[in-house]
């Protein structure tokens, strides 16, 4: 066989094998929206995820990120993949109990020791239990990304103990459960989309709000916070979810890569977050936050005075679900 021939025929056997992937993956553009700054973490696990997904299509599927709310706030955005007027949204779960009741169990005060729990939980059997909610409500959530644990900052004072919160005008997500929360522990607490926050600290027309030291960091707080109490009160996770209406319309080879490419970057964006976060309050701290632990004693007052949170919101949240997170809460420790 002559070497004109061999040569052809291993052509044609290469566009044969990859002809049939290529099949798989239609020329793409995907945009994905998220309401904080690129620099956060999650600017890491889209860019991770870009790059499994332009890899694995052979640069068919690109994804399109907008950032800081660009496309929205998270509620707004999410509304528009049920729509199917855009693909893709990092959100954290909060600002959508009022699609999905069952993602307050995320809101409740306390409810993760830590970053191994919160992972064990959201990446096991319930964060599965939880996903499969979504299609009905006309979602696909791809992964569980990491927001992360919120502490609490300020204007006024250092909150070292249950009274310091009195009559602090808070900012929360637009949340019942965050809501609760916080006025049970005496704050006059305002529901806001992330946007609107930093101008509202600004003008004072708010005391505090409460988001992960990241976030405060990436999003600039320290310029109009002067106190950060570590609180630890609540662990909001991101989901990263597709619009069902459009997911149905994509190959079963284009669903699998775009699951694969957000574990992908969820095990980035988790990384970086947590490696950030440490650097993160350092950097806080240098620029001049006062920042505050609270004592065991006092810490055990707060998370008594929100316990009834948990029978308040049980209904709303469903049982179920409430009955199936604190099982697996409890085998995961052991209990
Ligand atoms: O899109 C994600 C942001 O909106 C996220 O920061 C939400 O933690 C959040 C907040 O406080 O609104």
């Amino acid at each position: 066989m002559s070497t004109l021939t061999k040569t052809i025929l291993a052509a044609v056997a290469a566009i044969g094998l990859t002809a049939p992937a290529a099949a798989q993956f239609q020329e793409r553009t995907i945009r994905i929206s998220n309401g904080i700054n690129q620099d956060h973490p999650v600017g890491n696990g889209v860019a991770k995820m870009t790059q499994c997904a332009t890899e694995k299509s052979g640069g068919r599927m690109r994804l399109q990120a907008f950032w800081g709310g660009a496309l929205g706030g998270d509620l707004q955005a999410t509304q528009a993949l049920r729509s199917g007027t855009q693909e893709m949204v990092i959100t954290s779960s909060s600002p959508l109990i009022g699609i999905l009741a069952d993602l307050g169990v995320f809101d409740l005060p306390f409810l993760f020791a830590n970053e191994a729990e919160a992972d064990r939980i959201l990446d096991g059997e319930f964060g599965k239990f939880m996903s499969d909610k979504l299609p009905a409500v006309g979602l696909v959530n791809l992964a569980y990304w990491e927001n992360g644990f919120r502490n609490l900052t300020n204007s006024r004072r250092a909150v070292t103990r249950l009274e310091d919160f009195q009559g602090m005008r808070v900012r929360v997500m637009q949340n019942n459960i965050f809501l609760d929360t916080f006025r049970t522990v005496g704050t006059n607490a305002v529901p806001m989309a992330f946007q609107e926050v930093f101008t509202a600290l600004e003008t004072r027309a708010i005391d505090g709000q409460e988001n992960p030291f990241v976030t405060i960091d990436t999003s600039r707080m320290y310029e109009v916070q002067r106190f950060l109490s570590v609180t630890k009160h609540a662990y909001t996770p991101f989901l990263v979810l597709y619009s069902k209406r459009l997911w149905d319309m994509l190959s079963a080879q284009e669903q699998a890569t775009l699951t694969e490419c957000a574990i992908q970057g969820r095990d980035e964006q988790r990384k970086v977050s947590r490696e950030l976060s440490e650097k993160s309050l350092a950097n806080l701290r240098q620029r001049g936050m006062q920042v505050n632990e609270v004592a065991p004693a006092e810490a055990a007052r707060i998370r008594d005075a929100v316990r009834p949170v948990y029978e308040r919101h049980a209904a709303t949240i469903g049982a179920e679900t409430v009955a199936r997170m604190q099982a697996e809460l409890a085998k995961i420790r052991g209990n």
